[in-house]
C-alpha cells in the first residue's frame, strides 16, 4: 500500500493530567502515516483522487482543539477516527503524537505514543426464530447501519431455515451482512450484544429460541481462539443457514483456516446431506 506521511507538525494544546497544563497549555508534535492508493492520483494528476494535506492539517489541528482530554491516547484516537470519517480513501492511519515538555521534572528527549486504526472487512450472521423475525432481523439491520464507525456493504436475502443443533423449535430467518467498520474485534462483538439485548434476546438453552441472534462469522482474514470472539465463526462451514446466504454476497470469500471458498464449502456441505 502506498503512504502519505505528515511529519512533526506543531500544534498547542490543552491536554494533560496535571491542571496547569489544562490552564496554560503547551506544545504537542503530531505525525501521521496514512494509507491510501497515490498511484490514481499520480497517473491522473487529479487532487480529488488523493487527499489535500493542507485540508487535512486543517481538519486535524481542529480535532485537537475541539476538547481538553487527560490523556494524550485520547487525543490521538479522536483524530485517527476523525480522519477515517473524514476521508473515505484512506484505509489506515497511524497516529503519532509527541509531548516533549511535558512538566514530570525529568530530562528526556521526548514521550510518544503511536495509535493505529483502520477500515475492516466483517461479515455478521443474523437469526430469528420467535415472534416477527423478518421485523427483528431488519430491526438489527437498521441499528447496524446507523452506527457512525460501521456501514453496511451488502445485504443477503432472508430464508427460512429448519432448526440445526436443537431441534425441538420454530424455523428460522436467516441473513448475512457484509460490513466495513472501523471498530476492533471486541468492540463491534460488544456492540452486537448490546443489541441483541436491546432486542429482547434472552440466553436460556444452548441453540434454543432466539429473538435475534447477531454473530460475527468472518472479520478480515483474522483467526482467533479468544474465548470471547472465536474466528472465523468455528461452524459456519457446517451451516447452510451461513454458507447460503454468505454465498449470494460473498461467494469467492475464502475461509482463512480451511482455505477454501464459500461456494465450494456450499457445495461440500450440500454433496454430504
Ligand atoms: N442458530 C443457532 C442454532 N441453530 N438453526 C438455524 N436454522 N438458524 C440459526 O440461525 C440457528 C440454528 C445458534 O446460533
Ligand atoms: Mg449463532
Ligand atoms: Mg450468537
Amino acid at each position: 500500500m502506498d503512504k502519505m506521511y505528515i511529519r512533526n507538525m506543531e500544534l498547542f494544546g490543552f491536554h494533560g493530567v496535571f491542571e496547569e497544563e489544562k490552564k496554560l497549555g503547551q506544545k504537542f508534535i503530531l505525525s501521521l502515516e496514512l494509507d491510501l492508493n497515490l498511484k490514481l492520483a499520480g497517473k491522473s494528476g487529479d487532487l480529488t483522487k488523493s487527499v489535500h494535506y493542507g485540508e487535512l492539517c486543517e481538519l486535524v489541528e481542529k480535532e485537537f482543539n475541539r476538547e481538553k482530554y487527560d490523556l494524550i491516547e485520547t487525543a490521538a484516537l479522536k483524530m485517527a477516527e476523525c480522519i477515517l470519517k473524514e476521508y473515505k480513501i484512506i484505509e489506515g492511519v497511524k497516529v503519532f503524537l509527541k509531548k516533549p515538555w511535558a512538566p514530570i521534572k525529568k530530562h528526556l528527549d521526548t514521550i510518544e505514543i503511536m495509535i493505529e486504526k483502520k477500515r475492516h472487512k466483517a461479515y455478521i450472521g443474523l437469526g430469528s426464530n420467535i415472534g416477527d423475525k423478518e421485523k427483528y432481523l431488519n430491526e438489527a439491520i437498521n441499528k447496524i447501519s446507523n452506527e457512525e464507525s460501521i456501514e453496511v456493504l451488502k445485504k443477503s436475502s432472508f430464508i427460512t431455515t429448519k432448526p440445526w443443533g436443537y431441534l425441538e423449535q420454530e424455523d428460522f430467518l436467516n441473513s448475512v451482512i457484509e460490513i466495513e467498520t472501523t471498530l476492533e474485534v471486541e468492540e463491534l462483538m460488544d456492540l452486537l450484544l448490546e443489541f441483541e439485548a436491546e432486542l429482547d434476546r434472552k440466553r436460556t438453552i444452548k441453540w434454543g429460541p432466539r429473538t435475534i441472534d447477531l454473530d460475527i462469522i468472518m472479520y478480515d482474514e483474522i483467526i482467533s481462539s479468544n474465548e470471547k470472539v472465536v474466528l472465523p465463526h468455528p461452524r459456519m462451514h457446517q451451516r447452510e443457514f451461513v454458507l447460503k446466504p454468505l454465498n449470494e454476497i460473498a461467494p469467492y470469500l475464502m475461509h482463512p483456516v480451511l482455505h477454501k471458498r464459500i461456494f465450494t464449502l456450499l457445495e461440500e456441505l450440500t454433496l454430504n446431506n
